[in-house]
């Protein structure tokens, strides 16, 4: 069996469109897995405290027979060998891989919640997904799109795709 799952990508460290293609291919090689397709990458404001660099963000669709906790371990080890760096809560970092949706499936223990907790009000995550799948909703069938009209704006700009590495 296979579910289709929806992974955030961010960083606004070290060349942060560089750090998010690598992790694109990582995400790509992860085992029992298969890329579907990948959003356009987004620059954005910092969520958070304002005093650090502008984020790139974006997502990928992932279908794959890994159990949404193999799966999480998958993305902290790309986030590891990436070199993961993470100054302070909500501060800058080199990479951050997030489930944002894993099938119709909710879950909520010590190391996961999906959908993801910010998710509906956060314009860089919902916008990569919108690019992926128009019609996606949360488990609950509200629709992405909606959430996406009603968020935030937080200065979102595609890149053009000269940008990335
Ligand atoms: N802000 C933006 N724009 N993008 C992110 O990916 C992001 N990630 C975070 C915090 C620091 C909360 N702010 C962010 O973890």
């Amino acid at each position: 069996m296979t579910t289709d799952t929806f992974i955030g990508l961010g960083s606004n460290l070290k060349d942060p469109a560089a750090q998010l293609a690598r992790a694109v291919s990582g995400l790509a090689a992860l085992p029992d897995t298969v890329l579907i397709a990948q959003s356009a990458f987004y620059a954005s404001r910092p969520v958070g405290p304002q005093d650090q660099p502008d984020f790139v963000n974006g997502a990928v669709w992932l279908r794959t027979s890994l159990p949404a906790h193999q799966l999480l371990d998958q993305l902290q080890a790309i986030e590891q060998a990436h070199g993961r760096e993470r100054l302070r809560h909500w501060g800058p970092r080199t990479l951050d891989l997030d489930i944002l949706l894993y099938g119709d499936q909710i879950l909520d223990d010590e190391r996961l919640t999906i959908p993801h907790r910010e998710l509906r009000t956060r314009d860089f995550a919902l916008q990569p997904l919108l690019d992926l799948k128009a019609d996606l909703t949360l488990p609950d069938g509200t629709p992405i799109a909606e959430l996406r009209s009603q968020c935030p704006d937080n200065g979102l700009r595609k890149l053009p795709p000269a940008d990335y590495p």
